[in-house]
């Protein structure tokens, strides 16, 4: 392989003028004065795509003559945000760049500015993913990402009388500048059709006839490393009709026909499926699942591996990830691809893929865990039914050999339900092809061992294991947070961008009046921009003298944004019924930011109730100013980067046991928020290591749950013993957020009082009393900021570094390369 060609970099102010004119005018076609903004934004992501170009060409090449083991990531979401800031960064070429523009009379942050996010996940899941990616460039480990190149990303969220409407994501409209297609390298996907059994030269042997194929073309992206000169791939797949597809039906004289197959084959990437707990079984989706997954599959066999590759050391070459359950069908695929087109034996295919495979878990609720009809799996993708079948037929008889004829654990264990119809369990297939099973926290993963996989984990002693999740520095501190990073790094230098436990040695600053002045500073600043911002976007005030209080994330019952909202409620009410003086209410700014699945009926009524509450509170002279609620539609990664840094409390209220991990946690804590929140997923270990002094634990712990759920939980008992719950609880029902119309939220109030799946009621005293708790440690400022410098300060092992480390040490086994 030749070396890729090394071109001056445009690292000096002159130097990046010259080139980001030259691609105004020969890549736009136009004049710096006839140029808008998003001919200069093209230009100048142009000019830094064009500084990563050779360190991408030469990370490549090296990845493919080195033939080191490495990751191939397989997940159907990543959340990635805005590009070119984190390209900036990554390169060091922030000033230069904005010094350069600045010389042809431009402000980089309105190019900035025009940036789309690509919304290619729903949330946490997708999002890890990206920091994953980020951290894997940055650690320089081999790595690949794979996933779909949707053409919608997660709907655009708009509000039409406080309820959400949801608006296509046409994020690739003014084109995408960070994006290389490569139809060459496009993979014929099938689907449908039947099987048949074969000769071949004695052997019998089984192939697929297919009844139709798309293509499946692939889209890379670079993935920079912080200023490590690495830029590793991410490869997102795009449908396209085949030729032979339109050949048949053209030739057959069918015009219209041909043109409607077109836009059938290019319906699979068209859109991301914005559910992200509750999944319909969408043949579509399913679809989805395997296009990516087999096109994936089939590049790194054909395009990576050479082509006269010993396929008994794949497991040496490489492990493919599986971000949760959905590209789960690549086992089979994988399995086809060694049975039934390359030749190998059953038994040594099924040895190479169950050491090529490793499966992360994202989540405890059971109506979260995917599962496939037979009879649509069977319609879609025939040969890998009759795959999944032999593979659960031979683990089954493992099972029963080892624990004899206990046909009930043989049925809880099988790959294939029976109720309520004859589906195949995703989380079985991944968990029995895996070399390794990982929850995403520690509780979640001990929960995972004990509960949701526990006769696994007993017939599989070791393969458990927990990596918990991390969030890459880079973005959620360095870029979204530029002056505490400014502050870190005169204390500490630049390093602990890539050495996250260096943030340690802040905990010495925690002690230093003028450190906490200076911190205290970066927060109100923070602040400022975040009402700039919101000023600009929604038309939103935050005043910057109240306590910041956010709650952003995915709407889900088990998340609980109808207890926050009940606490904001009840402050309302102490207000409005003269329970509690204006004068004893801390002044608070609420900010929620939170995308509803569009089927998901309670979750819309409760982001109608939120912004009809915020509608009343903020209106009401009685209040003073001293309680607001925002609701800024659309939260998303750009959105996030602006309110994280600006918080000062982090609301993580999910019922214990039910929130796997969360990454939003996290992300405040490291930014200088202090959190409220329960015994549940990370938070466990964010408490751990920041200290009880410095986070409001507050609620039931997971045993705690379970013992209430078994001697019978009735919501309304609570309801009926707690005064302040009951008045809150009636003020809603009374329509005093709806105009006096009392139907508009019946529905949410039944479910609260008469289900209530996540016990809101249940911890509504102790979340209102650890609010007080709350309330008195903030009117101390000086000892708060000191706490929030510890939470910095003791927040670095959540890097996804960290994480990238625990895959690799746990379960990987691929060192870092150059
Ligand atoms: C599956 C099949 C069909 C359609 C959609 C889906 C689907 C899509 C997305 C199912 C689940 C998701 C996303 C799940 C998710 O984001 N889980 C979160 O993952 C985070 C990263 O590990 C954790 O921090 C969160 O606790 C977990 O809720």
């Amino acid at each position: 392989l030749a070396k890729a060609p090394v071109t001056a970099p445009p690292n000096t102010v002159d130097g990046f003028v010259k080139q980001f004119l030259d691609n105004l005018n020969f890549g736009q076609g136009v004049a710096l004065s006839a140029s808008g903004v998003n001919d200069q934004y093209l230009a100048l992501a142009r000019t830094v795509r064009d500084y990563l170009m050779a360190r991408w060409l030469e990370t490549v090449r090296r990845q493919l003559v080195s033939q080191a083991k490495g990751v191939c990531y397989l997940s159907a979401e990543y959340l990635l945000g805005r590009q070119l800031g984190n390209s900036l960064l990554a390169t060091g070429l922030e000033d230069v760049a904005a010094e350069a523009l600045a010389e042809c009379g431009i402000d980089i942050a309105d190019l900035r500015a025009q940036e789309v996010e690509p919304g290619l996940g729903n949330g946490g899941l997708g999002r890890l993913a990206a920091c994953f990616i980020d951290s894997l460039a940055t650690m320089s480990v081999p790595s690949i990402g794979y996933g779909i190149r949707y053409e919608y990303g997660i709907f655009r969220q708009t509000f039409e009388d406080g309820q959400q409407v949801e608006k296509p994501d046409r994020w690739l409209s003014m084109g995408s500048p960070w994006e290389f297609p490569h139809p060459e390298a496009a993979q014929t996907i099938s689907f449908g059709g039947r099987t048949e059994q074969y000769d071949d030269d004695g052997v019998t042997r089984t192939r697929w006839i297919p009844d139709w194929d798309v293509l499946a073309i692939p889209y890379n992206y670079m993935v920079p490393g912080y200023l490590n000169g690495r830029v590793n791939t991410l490869r997102l797949w795009s449908a396209q009709a085949t030729k032979a597809f339109d050949l048949r039906i053209f030739n057959a004289g069918d015009y219209a026909e041909a043109v409607r197959a077109q836009t059938f084959a290019e319906n699979i990437s068209k859109v991301l499926y914005p559910e992200d707990s509750t999944p319909q079984g969408k043949e579509l989706r399913l679809q989805q699942q395997y296009f990516f997954a087999a096109a994936s599959i089939a590049d790194f066999l054909d395009v990576v591996l050479p082509p006269d590759y010993d396929l008994t050391k794949l497991p040496d070459r490489a492990i493919f990830q599986l971000n949760d359950t959905h590209p789960v069908i690549a086992v089979p695929e994988l399995m086809r691809q060694l049975v039934d087109v390359r030749g190998l034996e059953w038994e040594q295919a099924w040895e190479i893929t169950q050491g090529c495979f490793a499966y992360t878990c994202h989540t405890l609720l059971p109506e979260a865990l995917e599962v496939w009809s037979v009879d649509l799996l069977g319609r879609l993708l025939p040969r890998h039914l009759e795959i999944i079948y032999r593979i659960n037929e031979e683990f089954l008889a493992a099972v029963r050999e080892r624990y004899g004829d206990d046909e009930l654990r043989v049925r809880n264990m099988s790959i294939i339900g029976e109720h309520p119809e004859r589906s195949v369990r995703m989380a079985h297939l991944a968990t029995v092809a895996s070399v390794k099973v990982n929850g995403v926290a520690e509780l979640h993963s001990q929960l995972l061992r004990e509960k949701v996989l526990h006769d696994f984990h007993e017939f599989y002693p070791g393969k458990f294991t927990n990596v918990t999740n991390g969030i890459t520095p880079r973005r959620f501190l360095r870029l979204a947070n530029k002056s505490l990073s400014e502050l870190i790094t005169d204390a500490l230098g630049p390093g602990w961008v890539t050495d996250l436990d260096r943030l340690r040695e802040l905990e010495t600053y925690a002690e230093d009046p003028e450190f906490r002045e200076r911190f205290a500073e970066v927060k109100a600043s923070n602040k400022r921009r975040l009402n700039r911002v919101l000023l600009e976007r929604d038309g939103l005030e935050v005043d910057d003298t109240h306590m910041l209080d956010v709650m952003v994330k995915r709407l889900h019952e088990y998340k609980r944004q109808m207890l926050k909202l009940l606490h904001i409620v009840t402050l309302y009410d102490g207000i409005v019924s003269g329970r509690v003086p204006i004068s004893e209410v801390t002044p608070r700014t609420f900010i929620f930011g939170a995308k509803a699945a569009p089927g998901y009926r309670i979750a819309k009524d409760i982001i109608h109730l939120i912004n009809k509450v915020g509608s009343v509170v903020n209106a009401d002279p009685a209040v003073e100013g001293r309680l607001k609620v925002l609701f800024p539609p659309n939260y998303n990664v750009t959105l996030a980067e602006r309110i994280i840094p600006a918080a000062d409390l982090s609301e993580q209220i999910s019922l214990a046991g039910k929130e796997a991990s969360g990454t939003g946690n996290m992300k405040f804590a490291l930014n200088g928020a202090l959190t409220i929140g329960t015994d549940d997923g990370a938070n466990v270990e964010i408490r751990q290591l920041v200290g009880d002094d410095h986070f409001f634990l507050f609620g039931m712990t997971e045993p705690e749950v379970e013992e209430l759920a078994a001697k019978g939980y009735v919501p309304s008992d609570f309801y009926r013993a707690d005064p302040n719950l009951r008045s809150a609880i009636d003020l809603i029902a009374s329509g005093a957020f709806s105009g006096g119309d009392r139907s508009v939220f019946e529905p949410v109030i039944s479910n609260l009082l008469y289900n209530d799946r996540f016990m809101v009621l249940a911890d509504y005293a102790a979340y209102i009393a650890a609010q007080e708790r709350v309330d008195a440690a903030y009117a101390d400022a000086d000892t708060w900021t000191r706490s929030a410098i510890l939470n910095v300060a003791r927040c670095g092992f959540f890097s996804s570094d960290r994480s990238m480390r625990d895959y690799i040490d746990r379960i990987w086994h691929t060192p870092p390369s150059f």
